[in-house]
């Protein structure tokens, strides 16, 4: 597009747009590199990235957005608020259920936000005629962290996430690259102070220092972005969280500003909040693709949940579950899955044994073939947390 003066006009059109197809907030900034790009390099050549091998790729147009769009000048970002009622996590569920993190406890965001970020591009095209642009939200190649705190939305807590002092951290981002001029909005400021409360709210001690996180011990990479093996050593520490992690946020205090969002796209479902681990566990194919066709959730395949499933099992110490995790560990199709649900099988029995007053751990258990009653009068112990190895 040829130069033109930035039109505050436009911005501010854009932004009564924004507000009116339900984004909470709406920022703009110039297309120049992110500014903690430096970071970024850095967290990948530490293998900090795990095997999200596509954040590597990604690096060139990241720091360069008019490898993204051709000419690209500025950046509207925006947010969605997903904050639920209570500002609560689910709490870890004595009756054999699973924990989701917020973000999946409805049908896949992605879609819905992708339809109201198109609306809002073809709004300024319109008033705009000739204006390049290109949409993103999560998927691409684009730190969106850093583009949104510098269009003023919020700043990048010690826990890596975008928080605001008018929203908590509960919202999701989007943004529209543009070809235009437009006004750019204030940087936030970072508002942590003194706080740390979130490092050590981490189950795993992913965040490893202030704004460092080693993704590979994140729960949220562990649960849903890692294909294969979940490390036995993280494994009882992820608790009954089958996918994502929602600790860090929660133990922000910043959400008391939280507003519950009224958006029905993202009004939880009941059969995604809280699901029975063994109904999950029971999924075949074509129930899996069934069950969770439009939720997020479709993501880490049967395989990949079932693995978190067996995980959480595991985890949740109630022997009731052994029969069905035994035939899991001998005739699952999947070798993931029969490779989770036999160190469950192992766990529970390992819990049985400590229960009974002999201190035994799962693998011990294991290969000593030690069995144990599957009755439902067993005393299983629960355990929901951290605090529990
Ligand atoms: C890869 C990825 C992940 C990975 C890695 C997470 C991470 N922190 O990077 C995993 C799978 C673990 C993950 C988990 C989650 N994710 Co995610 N994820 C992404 C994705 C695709 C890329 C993020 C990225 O570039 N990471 C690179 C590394 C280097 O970033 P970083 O560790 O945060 O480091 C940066 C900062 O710390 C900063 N920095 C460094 N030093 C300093 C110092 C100061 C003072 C400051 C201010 C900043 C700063 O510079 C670094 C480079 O930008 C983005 C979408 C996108 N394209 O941006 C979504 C995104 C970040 N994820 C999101 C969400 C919702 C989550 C989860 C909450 C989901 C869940 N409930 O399970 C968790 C939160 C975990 C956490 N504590 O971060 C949202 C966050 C929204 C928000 N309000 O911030 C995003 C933006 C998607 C979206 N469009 O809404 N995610
Ligand atoms: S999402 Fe969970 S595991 Fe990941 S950094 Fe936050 S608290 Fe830690
Ligand atoms: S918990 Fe404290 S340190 Fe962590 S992001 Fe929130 S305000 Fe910042």
């Amino acid at each position: 597009m040829p130069d033109a003066a930035p039109s505050s006009s436009l911005a501010d059109a854009i932004k009564a747009e924004a507000a009116r197809l339900g984004f909470a907030l709406c920022g703009i900034t110039g297309a120049e590199p992110p500014p903690h790009h430096r970071a970024y390099q850095r967290w990948l050549a530490e293998g900090r990235a795990g095997e999200m091998l596509y954040l590597g790729r990604q690096e060139p147009k990241r720091g360069d957005l008019s490898l993204v769009l051709p000419g690209a000048r500025s950046v509207v970002c925006v947010a969605l608020n997903y904050s639920p009622e209570d500002g609560q996590p689910a709490p870890a569920d004595e009756q054999g259920r699973g924990t989701v993190a917020r973000y999946a406890r409805f049908d896949d965001y992605h879609e819905t936000f992708w339809a109201r970020l198109e609306t809002l591009l073809a709004f300024i095209q319109a008033q705009s005629p000739g204006a390049g642009g290109k949409i993103y939200c999560d998927t691409g190649p684009i730190t969106e962290r850093d583009l949104a705190m510098r269009a003023g939305l919020g700043w990048i807590g010690k826990h890596t996430n975008l928080l605001s002092r008018r929203l908590g951290n509960w919202f999701f981002l989007g943004e529209i690259l543009l070809d235009i001029s437009l006004p750019a909005d204030t940087p936030e400021t970072t508002h942590c102070g003194t706080c740390t409360r979130c490092l050590p709210a981490c189950p795993t001690g992913a965040i490893t220092a202030p704004y460092q996180l080693d993704a590979r011990r994140c729960i949220s990479y562990l649960t849903i972005e890692l294909k294969g093996s979940i490390p036995e050593d993280l494994r009882p520490l992820i608790g009954t969280r089958i996918y994502g992690c929602d600790d860090c946020l929660a133990a922000c205090p910043w959400n008391k500003f939280a507003v519950k969002s009224e958006d029905p796209a993202v009004a939880p479902r009941a059969d995604l909040t809280a699901p029975d681990l063994l109904e999950l566990l029971a999924l075949d194919g074509d129930g899996f693709r069934a069950r969770f066709k439009n939720s997020p959730i479709k993501r880490t395949k049967r395989r990949g949940l079932l693995r978190n499933v067996c995980i959480a099992l595991g985890n949740l110490g109630d022997p009731r579950a052994l029969p069905a995790l035994r035939r899991a560990a001998e005739h699952d199709p999947e070798p993931l899955v029969r490779e989770h649900a036999q160190w469950a099988v192992a766990r529970l029995q390992g819990h049985a044994l400590s229960a009974s007053g002999e201190a035994v751990s799962p693998s011990r258990a294991m290969s000593a073939g030690v069995s144990t009653s599957d009755s439902p009068s067993g005393n299983g112990t629960h355990v929901s947390g951290p605090a529990y190895e």
